[in-house]
């Protein structure tokens, strides 16, 4: 098994979204909208049976929905982009302002591409990598969305070496995204597992995801159901559900960011269980849970996680600008607040928020700790004195900090006293 980079997280924007990768693989979720997907063709050809299979992922903890309306399987009747867009318009229309994720279109043709974005789509799923519709790219680029650049080709003819064919496939695309004006960062790849290939070549494909992880663009995987499995287990495609699991790790210890499933919930159980063994997510000292609510009388409150960016650092790649991740956790005696109700006598949000904020995104310093010290100025000044107000502790991350290779967590930590209005503090 190989280290998964960790400490390694980017964001990606998509519409009104942002993906987190790095800390956890991603789960995409199938929607098929056509009468002949190799194995939910017909299902959820309706809209309100294609909107409740979307919401039924949501809550199963899909992180994108992947809405298409034209089956990739071998010998399927390719669709006019006119019925495409028929089929696949009114689902994103109706999903679009209530899920809590985004989704992605997937298609290959420009046409569709656009009319599914301006319908609420926030990404592209592109199963020919840019290559087959020549508008695509520079569709891609005035859409401003992020693009899933997949491997694919007609024939399993590989005369070198597999990985190696796919990779010249990767730079041609980029070549065209770039070409086009889609930025590097918007571009993630997919090595095409069931396209143009064997099972052995899907097997070896698998087998050698490592090798893609230095092109240093998050990576996606769409192993589910897919034949390769039926190969190598002899069992039809509605029994597939284990043979996906298992390549769904294996893609999670490979360093995979994101897998394309059906089955949802056994996917994203399995890849939470997978994350922890190979990603040891940050836990944060006290194991990720909340210290008990009151000890003694005394609570705590925190806001976990407020990230901004900052030009703060020694090197001048920093001083272009970086994320930085806050923690901010106030102890002392909520039973004021508690009895009054009263925001008056508790610590306000909002406040905190923008005191980080102005911190953060403030005049650039060279050290973490400074850093922290300015935050925890800010938070103190903007709190003010509190009944049963006791310590302030802050902690400020910094996810990109250009170390030479792989870290968990690099971040500065320190507590203050919060002064107390009419209670008394913890000293
Ligand atoms: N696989 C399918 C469709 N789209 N997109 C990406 N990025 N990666 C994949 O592996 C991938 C994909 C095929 O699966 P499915 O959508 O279930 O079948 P069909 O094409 O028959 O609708």
């Amino acid at each position: 098994m190989r280290d998964v980079p960790r400490g390694n997280v980017r964001y990606l924007r998509c519409g009104r979204f942002t993906l987190e990768l790095g800390r956890r693989t991603l789960t995409m979720g199938v929607l098929n909208v056509t009468p002949d997907s190799f194995s939910d063709g017909g299902c959820y050809l309706e809209v309100d049976a294609a909107v409740a299979r979307a919401r039924a992922m949501v809550a199963e903890g899909a992180d994108i929905i992947d809405v298409g309306g034209e089956s990739t399987r071998p010998g399927a009747v390719p669709v006019p982009a006119e019925e495409e867009a028929r089929r696949i318009l009114p689902v994103i229309r109706a999903l679009a302002p209530e899920l809590p994720v985004p989704i992605s279109v997937d298609t290959y043709k420009a046409e569709v591409a656009a009319a599914a974005v301006a319908a609420g789509a926030s990404m592209i799923n592109d199963v020919w990598g840019l290559q087959r519709d020549p508008d695509m790219a520079a569709t891609a680029a005035r859409l401003g969305v992020p693009v899933v650049v997949m491997h694919n080709q007609s024939e399993p003819v590989y005369p070198g070496d597999l990985v190696a064919s796919i990779r010249a496939f990767f730079a041609e695309s980029l070549r065209l995204a770039a070409a086009a004006g889609v930025p590097r960062e918007h571009i993630i790849l997919d090595p095409g597992f069931g396209f143009g290939k064997t099972p052995a070549h899907n097997l070896e494909v698998v087998a050698r995801l490592g090798e893609f992880v230095d092109m240093g663009l998050p990576l996606l995987l769409g192993p589910s159901r897919k034949s390769t499995i039926g190969h190598v287990l002899g069992l039809p495609v509605q029994e597939r559900l284990e043979g996906t699991v298992a390549l769904a790790v294996l893609a999670a210890a490979a360093g995979v960011d994101i897998v394309r499933v059906h089955d949802v919930q056994a996917a994203v159980r399995a890849l939470r269980m997978a994350d922890a063994v190979v990603r040891r997510p940050d836990w944060g000292p006290d194991g990720g849970r909340l210290p008990a609510a009151a000890r003694g009388g005394r609570g705590l409150v925190a806001l976990r996680g407020l990230a901004f960016f900052g030009r703060h650092g020694v090197y001048a790649e920093e001083r272009r600008g970086q994320l930085f991740r806050v923690d901010v956790e106030l102890e002392g005696d909520f039973e004021a607040a508690a009895c009054s109700d009263d925001l008056a006598d508790a610590a306000d949000y909002a406040g905190i928020y923008e005191a980080v904020r102005r911190a953060v995104e403030g005049e650039p310093c060279r050290l973490l700790e400074t850093l922290a010290a300015r935050v925890a100025d800010e938070v103190v000044a903007a709190l003010g004195a509190r009944p049963g107000a006791g310590w302030l502790r802050v902690r400020v991350h910094k996810p990109a900090a250009p170390l030479p290779g792989p870290f968990g967590d690099v971040f500065v930590e320190l507590e203050r006293p919060w002064p107390a209005g009419r209670g008394e503090s913890r000293k």
